[in-house]
């Protein structure tokens, strides 16, 4: 870079379906915002099931794999999700360590301060997504954002 500063680490984060209901959706900003992330690209989606199953094939074995995909792709919870690319230092496990353990029903008494306990429901619907290491992050982050579209992009834009 030319400006002399580093680049900082960036993670993936996804406001998942039930994230972007209420008022749930300004609350998260302000836990990121407070936190010192900068959202360095944000895009609105309708995630379809092949985009959704694909994104998740790590657990594609797992016995919640369907019902995660039909979260994700709003079967049950009519809405897209909001993808965003966080930037601050040591932001991917900063970013977990804010959005709390998977199980939100948990969190909610182990984490009361985390954004899962805030705004997710359960051990499924727990509002947010966090890549879980720096690995994860690129391959996420090239999964939306590099290649051609998974999923329809309904807005994309810099923030400022
Ligand atoms: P995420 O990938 O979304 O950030 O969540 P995570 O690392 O905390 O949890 P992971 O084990 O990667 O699971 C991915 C998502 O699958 C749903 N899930 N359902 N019914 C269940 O037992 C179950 N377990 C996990 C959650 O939505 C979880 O975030
Ligand atoms: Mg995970």
């Amino acid at each position: 870079r030319s400006d002399g500063f580093a680049e900082k680490e960036k993670t993936l984060a996804i406001i998942k379906p039930d994230g972007l209901y209420d008022n749930c959706t300004d609350k998260i900003k302000n836990a990121i915002f407070d936190s010192g992330f900068r959202i360095v690209k944000e895009m609105l989606i309708q995630l379809d099931e092949e985009a959704a199953m694909s994104f998740y094939a790590e657990h594609s074995s797992r016995s919640f794999f369907s019902s995660l995909v039909k979260y994700m792709t709003s079967t049950f919870i009519s809405g897209p999700v909001l993808i965003m690319i966080l930037e601050k230092e040591n932001a991917v496990a900063d970013w977990r360590a804010l959005i709390g353990p998977t199980d939100a029903s948990k969190a909610k008494i182990t984490h009361p301060n985390s954004i899962r306990a805030m705004c997710g429901l359960d051990i499924q619907k727990n509002c947010v997504h966090g890549s879980d290491s720096p690995q994860s992050a690129q391959r996420e982050i090239s999964f939306f954002f590099k290649e051609k579209s998974s999923g329809s992009a309904v807005t994309e834009h810099d923030e400022l």
